[in-house]
């Protein structure tokens, strides 16, 4: 177990990890900057019920004070769902909290480096970044921890307002598996559908945790992107989803907005259009996610770990 002076680990996260137990990584960003008050610290609650209750040990990783924390307390989650100002955490922004002594979600990519510099392996997101429509420049680091952390990252596909094309060109040219879960369509994160395919298909948990193991055990060193769709009950159509992601882009355009701060814009914009629907859709997604991810971290823990990683 890693012995690190600026990781803190919960005591729970280190005997599951002593014991070889199925673990889910969570993320924070969509605490601090996805989702609105309270509906944020209820999702982390609920992500980690989720993951609970299907047999493993949920280790939602953030920072507060300046350390990355594996596993939070509740005093904690209400802490950081609390928080006046928090950083919103990928590669290039630890040190930063580090050395501020920060509070701060952590991205997609934030919690695949901090997860497996720990030794977890299954993480549960509601949906990665990737390219921009508003600017093909603007590509979210998540695609470059895809590339070059071995972990499983179980989502809803790509967050539609990206360029879904684009972000699976990208992924094909990082060698990154994209596995469709039950289905050959790439989710597009409120849509079940989105009319482009995925790399693989596979139907269940155990079939996911051997693909894992074929591709880790070659020396491969890209993560397996699991794409879950969302439920049929909470799908939103792609034809009602369309208009309202190009007008909250073309808003974005028009008020300048970009970085950091033009996926936490869109989601919020989108939310309002669809007065709240696509909120519930976005709740429903992450938590049929962390289902799933504590499914594939169980089957996961069986499995004998060859690879070198
Ligand atoms: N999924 C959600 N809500 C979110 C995010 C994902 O349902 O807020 C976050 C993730 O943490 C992801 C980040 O890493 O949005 C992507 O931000 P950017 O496009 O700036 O890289
Ligand atoms: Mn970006």
């Amino acid at each position: 177990m890693i012995k690190h002076p600026n990781f803190t680990i919960a005591p729970e996260i280190k005997i599951a990890l002593d014991l070889g137990a199925p673990i889910v990584a969570l993320e924070s960003t969509v605490i601090t900057h996805g989702l609105p008050r309270p509906q944020n610290l209820e999702l982390a609650r609920d992500m980690e019920k989720n993951v609970r209750d299907c047999g493993a040990t949920p280790a939602t990783v953030a920072l507060l004070n300046g350390q990355i924390h594996i596993g939070l307390s509740d005093e904690e989650l209400v802490r950081l769902s609390d928080a006046e100002s928090t950083l919103k955490v990928s590669h290039r922004d630890f040190a930063t909290a580090i050395v501020k002594k920060a509070n701060g979600g952590t991205t997609v990519a934030g919690t695949m480096f901090a997860a497996n510099m720990t030794g977890i392996k299954v993480f549960a997101t509601g949906g990665i970044g990737g390219v921009h429509k508003e600017s093909s420049f603007d590509i979210s680091t998540d695609l470059r921890s895809l590339a070059n952390i071995p972990t499983i990252v179980v989502c809803a596909g790509a967050k539609a307002i990206l360029d879904l094309p684009a972000t699976l060109e990208y992924l094909e040219t990082m060698g990154v598996p994209v596995v469709g879960y039950q289905t050959d369509e790439f989710p597009a994160f409120y849509s079940r559908e989105s009319g482009l395919g995925v790399s693989v298909r596979l139907d269940s948990p155990k079939e996911i945790a051997e693909f894992a193991q074929a591709h880790w055990n070659l020396g491969m060193k890209s993560a397996i992107l699991v794409t879950n769709p969302v439920p049929e009950t909470e799908s939103i159509p792609k034809s009602e989803m369309e208009p309202i992601i190009a007008k909250a882009s073309a808003e974005a355009i028009k008020q300048g907005i970009h970085g950091q701060k033009l996926t936490p814009f869109l989601l919020s914009r989108i939310s309002e259009l669809t007065e709240g629907k696509s909120l519930r859709t976005n709740l429903a997604l992450l938590l049929n996610n962390a289902r799933l991810a504590a499914q594939i971290a169980e089957a996961m823990s069986g499995k004998k770990k060859a690879w070198a990683i």
